[in-house]
């Protein structure tokens, strides 16, 4: 049964996020240290259940992290979920600005390159600058469906102002998402022109997770 009290209804954030927060850098000046925290954070999501996803928002210049996100599409029941899509909101809300732009210059950094969904949501954050690790194709071989995105993405998102990095500790964002055994929620079932999968994915439950504290992260 459908719940009708939708202005109770809250889209979740993983409580496992404040905790690993904790121990964390305040700044990460250099782009390889902001990709390896997001891919700090795409691994450790799979230990509570989320997809092999992780991003984050920073202040360009100073690397100071705004927000993070993962994929929490399972748990949390929404297919918006996505990490760049939380990382994006997050920062919005916790900086009091629905146009990022207006606040000054800001990094998403990406595990993985951004799917249709979140190629539209980071445009109109106002970002400057994204980052990404793994490339598109490398999360359709496991399974995952990107979604249609022009061909020229890269250069729209230049055009528009925004600065586009790619193949950022590409192998480590891939063996993240090679580890990943959990369901595979967003394979279009109805596609006519899907491509079998190169490798096989199997289901898990997830109900082994470990409780949340830090030395679990
Ligand atoms: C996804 N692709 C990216 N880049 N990020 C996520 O969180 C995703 N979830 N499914 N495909
Ligand atoms: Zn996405």
């Amino acid at each position: 049964m459908a719940c009708k009290n939708w202005s109770d209804i809250q889209l979740t954030v993983p409580e496992w996020i404040n905790i690993w927060a904790e121990d964390i850098q305040e700044v990460y000046p250099e782009t390889i240290q902001r990709m390896a925290l997001v891919i700090d954070l795409a691994r450790t999501n799979l230990a509570y259940g989320g997809g092999p996803f992780g991003a984050a928002v920073f202040k360009q210049k100073t690397g100071e992290l705004i927000a993070p996100g993962v994929n929490w599409v399972i748990p949390g029941k929404s297919s918006l979920l996505h990490a760049e899509v939380m990382a994006l909101a997050l920062a919005e809300q916790s900086l009091g600005s629905y146009e990022l732009a207006s606040d000054g210059a800001f990094e998403l950094v990406t595990s993985v390159e951004p799917c249709c969904q979140c190629l539209g949501a980071l445009v109109w954050s106002g970002v400057s600058s994204v980052v990404c690790g793994a490339r598109s194709e490398d999360a359709e071989v496991v399974g995952f469906d990107e979604g249609p995105r022009p061909i020229n993405w890269e250069q729209e998102l230049v055009q528009r102002g925004i600065s586009v990095t790619r193949e950022e500790m590409r192998q480590e964002a891939v063996k993240v998402l090679q580890s990943y055994t959990g369901e595979m929620y967003n394979a279009n079932l109805n596609r006519t022109d899907s491509q079998p999968q190169t490798k096989e994915i199997t289901s898990a439950t997830h109900s082994g997770a470990a409780p949340i504290t830090r030395k679990n992260l």
